[in-house]
Parts: structure tokens; sequence; C-alpha cells
């Protein structure tokens, strides 16, 4: 299995704490956590990471507006000319447009913010080259799957994808990998299947393909009337117009352990079964882990089994990092899902 990585994501790296239900955090999206995957990939002797190679911007603004991405490659030294804060600064949003209310001009960096997000992330001196380079990651890893020359390939992205929507940032995510990688797979003809088993909905995902009848989204996550993030990830979000149907939540309850979850994965993968797609990409989060406090209670042996159910789909399949946070077993589990491949 080919497994594509890179060092470009240390250039993101969030510290100052954020507010999560009240309490501060610090935030957990840190470089470590590819150390820590590519630790268990090593140990587990399966082939050398590969290397990235460029794609430019037209993958990417085939999902994001060109509004947006030109916003976030600009946006931390717009941030620092108006303020006159330093290169280490994050720069947060804070003010928010009311609703239905005359269209705002987000010309100033505040506006900017406010505008292009739908959470409290922050943007870094190293966010745009960290996040085009999770975008490099999982393309590389993506032609050799849509080129045949391989039947399974894992990017290790970070920053993550799926929170991320067409114009706007959210839940540590920027740009869509997985998304601009099912995206790149219908310009070439397929329908898509993308499968998000992360513990968060993917949000930004499913408003992405929302009206797409070529791409089906199916996502087992924690229900959004309890947790992050909150406003989409409802079973009743079916897909709109021509794409009803294309879209699929299974929102679970707090600390689902394997004999809960198993039998929401086999429908939800029947549903994959019944599309027929001709490809599938794995938005693969594993912070449905015991270990990561009180999300899911997955435990070492579900990840292999999972693993086992998702190539048991038979399809070219792209995987992609989403979540994670535990640091002593992420890369066990993320292992244990890719050993199933093979
Ligand atoms: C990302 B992924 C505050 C963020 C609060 C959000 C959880 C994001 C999870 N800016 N927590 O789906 O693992
Ligand atoms: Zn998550």
């Amino acid at each position: 299995m080919l497994i594509v990585a890179s060092d470009v994501h240390r250039a993101h790296h969030a510290r100052e704490p954020f507010l999560d239900a009240g309490r501060l955090m610090d935030p957990p999206e840190v470089p470590e956590r590819v150390d820590r995957i590519l630790d268990a990939i090593a140990t587990s002797a399966r082939g050398a990471p590969q290397p990235p190679r460029p794609f430019g911007s037209k993958p990417i603004t085939r999902v994001h507006t060109a509004e947006y991405l030109e916003f976030l490659e600009h946006a931390h030294a717009r941030w620092r000319a108006t303020t006159g804060r330093e290169e280490s600064s994050e720069a947060v949003a804070y003010a928010r447009a009311i609703r239905h209310q005359p269209y705002v001009r987000p010309e100033h960096i505040v506006t900017q913010l406010g505008w292009y997000s739908h959470d409290t992330d922050p943007i870094l001196a190293g966010t745009y080259d960290a996040a085009i380079g999770a975008v490099d990651v999982t393309l590389t890893a993506w032609e050799a799957v849509a080129d045949g020359r391989e039947r399974v390939a894992y990017a290790l992205a970070r920053p993550p994808g799926h929170h991320a929507a067409a114009d706007s940032f959210a839940g540590y995510c920027y740009l869509n990998n997985a998304a601009i990688a099912a995206q790149a797979w219908t310009d070439r003809g397929a329908r898509v299947a993308i499968v998000d088993v992360d513990y968060h909905h993917g949000n930004g995902t499913q408003q992405i393909f929302y009206d797409r009848d070529d791409v089906l989204f199916v996502s087992l996550h924690a229900d959004p009337a309890f947790e992050y993030p909150f406003f989409l990830g409802f079973a009743d979000e079916e897909g709109r117009g021509p794409a009803v149907g294309r879209n699929r939540n299974y929102p679970l309850p707090a600390g689902t352990e394997w004999q809960a979850y198993a039998p929401a994965l086999a429908d939800a993968l029947g549903v994959v079964d019944d599309f027929a797609p001709d490809a599938v990409v794995v938005s693969l989060g594993v912070d449905t882990a015991l270990e990561d406090a009180d999300t899911f209670r997955l435990v070492a042996d579900d990840y292999p089994r999972l693993g086992a159910a998702l190539a048991g789909l038979d399809r070219p399949t792209l995987v992609v990092q989403e979540g994670g946070y535990c640091l002593d077993v992420i890369g066990r589990n993320v292992v244990g899902v890719l050993s199933a491949f093979t």
C-alpha cells in the first residue's frame, strides 16, 4: 500500500488555548500526531512513506472558492499589517455577520476572519503552506490509485479537512483534503463514495457535495444534538434535488462501543454497495477511540475490524487522515485500519 507523508504540516502548530463548552483547552491537533502515526507505520514495517508532488491550486478551486483560497493565503500577513502583531501571533475571528442583512463586504481582516470561518480556529503564519501541503499529500496518494498503480493508498494529511466547507474553515480544518480528492476523481468521470468514520460529523464535506448526484457521502459520528459540529449531521439530511439519497448520516450516542457501531457501519456500507461507486474515499478519524476522552469506546481490536469492513467494499480506495488526538493510541489504531487492506 502506498503511504504518502511530508514535513510541511509542521508550519502549522496552534498553541493558544481556546474555549470548548466553557473550558479552556490546549489545541490537540498538533504535529506530534503525524510523528506518532509514522512511528507506528515504521514499526509495523509497511514500506517507506513517499513524499508528495505539488498539484497547484486548480484541483483546490474545484471545491473551494478562489476568493476563500486567496483569503487563506494572505490572511496572516494582512492580520499582522492591520494589528501590528508579531509573526507568532494567531489570527482568530470574533465578530460574525447578522443573518439576512445586506451582504458583508469582507475587506477588513477581522471581517474576513468572521466571514470565512464557522468556528474559533486560528490562522497562523504557516497555516496556508501546511494546508496546501496536506492537499498535495492527499492528491499524490489519490493519483496513484486513480492511475491504477495502487489499489489502496493512505494520505497522512495534516491539518485535517472534513470540517472545511467551500468557503469557510473550522474544527482544525482549512482545506477539505478528502473532498478535493473526491472531486478530482469525479473530474475523471468516476462516481465516488466518501465514507467518513471520524467521531465528528464531516459537515464541510456534506456541504460541498449536498447537491451532487455523482458523489455519495456517508458518515458515522456522534449525534450533533450533543456534539461538535452541532448544526449538521442529523439523520434527516439526505441531499437536495437530484441528490436526494446521496447523503446519509448515522448519528450515534455518546460512548458507543463496537457492538452498536458495527450494525450502523454495516448499514452505511450497504448504502455504499448499492451506489456501486467506481472509487471510495475514506475520511479516517480515529478519535472514536476509548482513549480519546469522552468520545466513542472503540478499542484496539475494533480498528482492524473497521478496516476489514472498508476493505470489503472492494473498490479502489483512498484513505485520508482526519482526527484522532490521543497520542498514545493514534498510531496503533491507524495501522490497525490499514493492516486490514493488505
Ligand atoms: C476535528 B475533527 C474550537 C474547536 C473545538 C472541535 C473539534 C474538532 C474536531 N475551534 N473542537 O473532526 O477530528
Ligand atoms: Zn473528529
